[in-house]
């Protein structure tokens, strides 16, 4: 598969993107308490969600984990709705009443995102089979944490979707960690991507840090499930910036050290490719993203809480 130039570019400019929204929202999460939502930053891990997102096309959908603005973001999810639901707005994605946890733009394919570990996984294998019973040339995705295989959730969506040759992509994000405990502490020694072999399903593990790697694995296992080959396990290896959840680096709390952190710093998806850019290209793009995070910081703010009638009477 040959990627051009213009590509790489696209894909390395949405990282920015990504990276400067949630470095934004780390900056200001606790100004005057405004934004109550709990909220996990996808600091570090940009290049999965833009790899995956660009793979995918219109019509193809997604169902992404409690990490959730990456997945909204790189597929096309409005930033303002974004923004006022973290500000618990009414003109928030799902009207002020989900938090950053719960992301929904259906007409982008983000068919939602879910604070229960696992939950978008049997979502995604649901569509996936709405897709085979219409004969629809779709596919879905579901993207989830290391500690989502821990669910038995997992294993039984697995086992159907690989049965019935469904359209649907697993994508797990491993980032090595479940809150504060290392992945060797839950779970036996066997690599993520190896368990689909014993669902009979191809498992491949990319380097999550390379957002072209990422493209070119999750484009092959995309179009394998279009023309009717069944799911894929893909898993993606990378890393948090900050703390599980929260605006804060968290190294001092002793479950991991500074050390390991800069290590993953130094190989952040996002700075890998700026040379793809010149400096002018560069600060003009900081510039532009600079300015749309904060029109749509303006807009969270300015915009009214949902009304009290709307919480019984109204279905997202
Ligand atoms: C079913 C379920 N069990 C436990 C939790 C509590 N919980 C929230 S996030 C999290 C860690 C998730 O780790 P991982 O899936 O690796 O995703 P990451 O946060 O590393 O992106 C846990 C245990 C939950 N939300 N849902
Ligand atoms: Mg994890």
């Amino acid at each position: 598969m040959k990627i051009t130039t213009t590509l790489k570019k696209k894909l390395y400019s949405e990282m920015l993107r990504l990276r400067m929204i949630e470095e934004r929202i780390a900056a200001i999460y606790h100004d005057a308490n405004e934004m109550k939502t709990p909220t996990h930053l996808y600091t570090g891990q940009e290049a999965v969600a833009v790899g995956v997102a660009n793979a995918m096309i219109e019509g193809d959908v997604v169902g992404a984990s409690h990490r959730s603005h990456g997945m909204y973001i790189a597929k096309g999810g409005d930033l303002k709705a974004m923004m006022a639901e973290l500000f618990g707005k009414e003109t928030g994605c799902s009207k002020g009443w989900g938090g950053s946890m719960h992301l929904v733009d259906v007409r982008k394919g983000v068919m939602g995102s879910s604070s229960i570990l696992g939950g978008t996984i049997p979502h995604a294998v649901g569509c996936a089979l709405a897709f085979q019973i219409k004969d629809e040339s779709r596919v879905a995705v579901s993207v989830f944490g290391d500690a989502a295989i821990e669910e038995g959730v997992f294993h039984e969506s697995l086992n159907w979707a690989s049965l019935k040759k469904l359209p649907v992509i697993f994508v797990c994000e491993n980032n090595l960690y479940s809150t504060s405990t290392l992945l060797k502490d839950r779970q036996p020694p066997v690599k993520i991507f190896k368990r689909a072999e014993s669902y009979g399903m191809q498992g491949i593990r990319v380097d999550g840090n390379d957002v072209v790697k990422v493209y070119e694995v999750v484009s092959e296992a995309i179009a394998g499930a279009r023309e009717g080959r069944g799911p894929a396990l893909i898993e993606a290896m990378t890393y948090r910036w900050r703390e599980h959840v929260g605006p804060n680096y968290d190294y001092d709390l002793g479950y991991r050290t500074k050390a390991e952190l800069g290590e993953w710093m130094a190989k952040c998806p996002v700075k890998k490719y700026v040379d793809l850019l010149s400096q002018e290209e560069n600060e003009s793009l900081i510039k532009r993203y600079a300015k749309e995070i904060d029109e749509a910081i303006e807009f969270a703010r300015q915009s009214p809480f949902p009304r009290e009638e709307l919480m019984t009477n109204e279905v997202l």
